[in-house]
């Protein structure tokens, strides 16, 4: 049975946005902030105080963490973020609790990145797109037939790239925000209400993006007509033809429904999806050396739960997508894509110009260590 969850999502999202309303999310950044919202996973108390339970009650932890994610219960992000606080809370012999947010539980994309700008959340995973009109460098994620089409090396180079762990680091930590990893949640595809398969069926086609201007500037480049908007908005956006069609992995596109209302969906691998694990800066840096070696330990383990978790699902949602048939799949040829790699190269130009003072540095770095890396 086809499962509307864009729908439930729409509707979650604005009973979450009226709840955030009513609460306050101003905490300061210390090592126990608390978002002050409703969670969906473990309790936890407002007190920041320590230990000394009154007898009888149970021992409160030393650090009470939120972890916000963009994506629901069973999708990628949700299920990568419940491990890293089932290990953390393990690895520190529950003196540190944390508390997994899905999607809406805190707001929206947007919403979410800047809560954790603020400190009001400590950690979570943030799509670089809904950073664009913050860090202007990090609009690189955007850049179509940057990354290899080799999965597990795009992860590689995610791992170990100067430009991005170091230099993107920078630029994000003047917003409050450090992250942590940068990982893949899948290749990129399309789907559309019409076929798309030349730069031509983009003329005037209205395509979902995250407000990321780079993401505007590169579907520009096709004709296209690009429209900003969240994904809880997505399936009905799609479902009433707001838009004609969007792109994400494979996954996502199976688990947030979409599939139900798009009849073709191309195998395009234009772009890889980007995710980052991100800590509020200040409050990173004030907590003692040996809670942020536990962090920084738990980040490196979950780098290979990270990949696993998205390789399983995309391939698995492939195949319901296929069994359900109601959405025609199309693969690009190499000259198919080529075709679409000569429009988006000069958007490099574009990003090296416009988007920050070092966006050129950090791209002909990155440009190097992918050459290196193939
Ligand atoms: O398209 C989006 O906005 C959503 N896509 C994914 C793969 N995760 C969350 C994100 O918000």
């Amino acid at each position: 049975m086809f499962k509307k969850k864009g729908l439930l999502v729409s509707a979650v999202l604005s009973a979450s946005l009226i709840l955030a309303a009513c609460g306050d999310d101003t905490d300061e950044v210390d090592g126990n902030g608390d978002a002050g919202e409703e969670p969906d996973t473990t309790e936890t108390d407002e007190s920041d105080e320590d230990d000394t339970a009154d007898e009888g009650t149970a021992t409160e932890a030393e650090y009470q963490w939120d972890f916000v994610t963009e994506e629901m219960q069973g999708e990628v992000q949700y299920e990568y973020a419940a491990e890293f606080a089932r290990r953390l809370e393990e690895k520190s012999d529950g003196a540190i609790e944390m508390t997994v947010y899905e999607y809406g539980g805190l707001g929206d994309g947007v919403d979410q990145a800047e809560q954790l700008m603020m400190g009001s959340t400590e950690f979570g995973i943030v799509s670089p797109g809904f950073t664009g009109t913050m860090v202007e460098e990090a609009q690189v994620f955007a850049l179509h037939f940057l990354f290899p089409d080799d999965i597990e090396l795009t992860q590689e180079i995610l791992n170990t790239s100067e430009a991005l762990n170091v230099h993107l680091r920078e630029k994000y930590e003047e917003w409050d925000m450090t992250p942590l990893a940068y990982w893949t949640e899948g290749a990129m595809q399309w789907t559309g209400s019409s076929p798309l398969r030349t730069p031509e069926d983009f003329d005037g086609f209205q395509i979902r993006v995250q407000n990321s201007p780079l993401i505007i500037n590169s579907y520009e480049a096709y004709d296209a007509s690009p429209t900003p908007m969240d994904w809880g908005e997505l399936y009905t956006g799609l479902d009433q033809g707001v838009v004609d069609g969007q792109e994400n992995p494979i996954f996502f596109i199976y688990s947030a429904g979409f599939h139900e209302v798009q009849d073709h969906m191309t195998i395009s691998n234009h772009n890889n999806y980007v995710a980052m694990t991100v800590v509020n800066t200040q409050f990173y840096n004030s907590l003692p050396e040996d809670i942020q070696a536990l962090i920084d330990e738990t980040v490196e383990e979950m780098r290979e739960v990270g990949f696993a978790l998205q390789d399983e699902q995309n391939q698995e949602n492939l195949d319901l997508i296929e069994e359900e048939g109601g959405t025609e799949v199309y693969t690009l040829s190499e000259d198919e894509r080529q075709a679409f790699r000569d429009l988006a190269m000069p958007i490099r130009d574009y990003f090296r110009e416009n988007n920050g003072e070092d966006a050129g540095r950090i791209l002909d770095l990155l440009e190097e260590e992918i050459e290196a890396a193939q």
